[in-house]
């Protein structure tokens, strides 16, 4: 009796060991996330998501922010900083597929490499647009840069970019918009058809970047 116990005690072990070897620790399921900034914005304005992302749990090299020029095309900024940037990334992780997150019209050009870049769209697990003017905003109707004129309402870049699926693919995608949004004009410009849409507190542009609710939703959402 004792013995018969003991060898189930055993086999249970062995279960527990079998059980772990499956999934060992430190092959993390996570993603590395690439931080897409938005007009005239820069690598730090991720600074205050990086930090929470890195408490829980997320090493530092899965974690990549970087500036660049937004004054010019969408189309450009996708076909060589967004494609370049993901490559990067999962070199120096050696992950098969990115996340993204993205803020205002870093949500277009990172749509548009999913989209028209060859090799975007098996690159990106799960996609994410905090107030990104996916319609267009009348905002861009007062700045003149290529990117702006972009942005404006039914312009040909987003006609292109909206054309058929908003949300091509087998990516994962999903967006944050507030009802108080003073850069995004209608606010309803942000959700796309085939995401998961959330609607956020009266906050403006610039806090959903620090917002603590949006970034657990965030978190959640890239798991
Ligand atoms: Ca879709
Ligand atoms: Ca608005
Ligand atoms: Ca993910």
């Amino acid at each position: 009796m004792i013995r018969k116990r003991f060898l189930s005690l055993v086999s249970a072990i062995a279960i527990c060991i079998a059980g772990t070897a499956l999934s060992p620790a430190g092959a993390s399921a996570l993603d590395p996330i690439l931080f897409v900034h938005g007009w005239s914005g820069s690598a730090s304005n991720w600074s205050t998501m990086i930090g929470r992302f890195e408490k829980d749990g997320y090493p530092k090299s899965f974690l990549r922010a970087y500036s660049y020029n937004t004054s010019q095309s969408n189309k450009t900024d996708a076909e060589t900083i967004v494609k370049s940037e993901v490559e990067k990334l999962k070199k120096e992780t050696g992950a098969a597929k990115v996340d993204i997150v993205a803020h205002s019209m870093g949500s277009l050009n990172s749509r548009w490499y999913i989209k028209f870049v060859a090799g975007g769209e098996a690159n990106v697990d799960d996609w994410v647009s905090l107030g990104g003017p996916n319609h267009g905003t009348t905002a861009a109707n007062i700045c003149f840069s290529t990117s702006c004129v972009e942005m404006r309402i039914g312009s040909t870049f987003l006609n292109e970019l909206n054309a058929g699926d908003e949300t091509p693919g087998t990516v994962n995608y999903g967006t944050w918009w507030s009802p108080c949004d003073e850069f995004i004009n209608p606010d309803s410009s942000v959700p796309l058809s085939g995401a998961t849409n959330t609607e956020t507190a009266c906050i403006s542009h610039l806090a959903l970047l620090t917002d603590e609710t949006v970034y657990k939703g965030v978190r959640e959402f890239v798991k």
